[in-house]
């Protein structure tokens, strides 16, 4: 049922995790980490043929309801690495990847059914009683305060009433903590904008790697290029999106300490923006991917 000529019910997408691991029993784990506002379970599958000793890499998307894209290149991503994983390279097989193709399913759900453009999730303000949603990725807990973000309950990248307010920064927080040992690469899809951006947002600074982390993503944005012809730019978050604090990204490399920790924004670059045609899934998939690997890569 799940195929990426069109954008994928949240059920449909839970479904392949599901089956995957139903497939591959022996190197998959399904984990519900924690449940929505609405009920829903946030759900994350490990792929891995030794859990103890490998180095880490963590995918998600869907942090933003109306991103659509980003959930479908998760999931392709998904059946890139469980189509062939025996003809995997080394570098991909000796990672353990922790994958969550949605993070914010109540968000997901809404902007499918309700509000094509909505960007938080659906949790109700306590104190704004006709306002809903938290923006997740000004929620984490690392320059929660800092501008580029609200404290509007109304406004779209509302921060919430504290650091972790929300189920789901909490139940990824809580994981990921948990999981620190051995964490390489924290890798989060967005759109649009076809940029590859690495910490930090928060403040106006650079990582001390910086250099490290900018030629990895220039060496995703060449190969990228040479696939499908779609130029990505590869900068410092703060230079080409403004400072914003209370960021996935900023979070896992600030206070877990993550080495390669990339926020992806996927096609395009405003002709559609966040609606983008069934159309362009595929490609687009492609180029997420592209970014998957070479990060991979490059931890060895
Ligand atoms: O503003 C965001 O959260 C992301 N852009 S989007 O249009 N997809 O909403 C960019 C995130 C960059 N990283 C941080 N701001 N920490
Ligand atoms: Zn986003």
């Amino acid at each position: 049922e799940m195929n990426w000529n069109d954008y994928q019910s949240l059920e449909t997408i839970y479904d392949y995790m599901r089956e995957i691991r139903a497939k591959y029993p022996d190197i998959c784990r399904l984990y519900t980490i924690g449940h929505t506002y609405g009920g829903r379970e946030l759900k994350v599958l490990r792929i891995s043929e030794n859990p103890r000793d490998n180095k880490k890499i963590w995918i998600d998307g869907g942090i933003h309801a109306r991103e659509w894209i980003s959930p479908a290149t998760v999931t392709f991503i998904l059946s890139k690495l469980m189509d062939d994983w025996e003809n995997q390279p080394k570098y991909i097989r000796e990672l353990t990847w922790y994958i969550m193709p949605v993070m914010n399913p109540d968000g997901y759900q809404y902007s499918r059914t309700v509000n094509r453009l909505w960007r938080k999730n659906r949790s109700p303000s306590t104190i704004r009683a006709n306002c809903f949603g938290v923006d997740l990725n000004r929620n984490f807990d690392i320059g929660w305060t800092s501008q580029g973000s609200s404290k509007d309950p109304c406004s779209d990248i509302y921060r919430g009433s504290a650091p972790n307010s929300e189920l789901e920064t909490k139940a990824v927080a809580e994981f990921l903590s948990k999981r620190k040992y051995n964490l390489e690469a924290y890798l989060t899809y967005h759109s649009y904008g076809q940029l590859i951006v690495y910490p930090w947002a928060f403040k106006a600074v650079k990582v001390k790697d910086a250099n490290v982390l900018q030629r990895v993503a220039n060496t995703a944005a060449e190969r990228i290029i040479q696939k499908t012809g779609t130029p990505y730019k590869a900068a410092v978050t703060h230079e080409v999106l403004g400072i914003a604090g209370g960021g996935s990204d900023d979070w896992s490399r600030g206070v877990l300490g993550v080495k390669y920790v990339y926020t992806v924004e996927l096609r395009d670059r405003g002709l559609n923006g966040f609606v983008l045609p069934p159309k362009y899934i595929k490609d687009t998939a492609i180029e997420g991917w592209t970014v998957a690997e070479t990060v991979a890569q490059a931890i060895g």
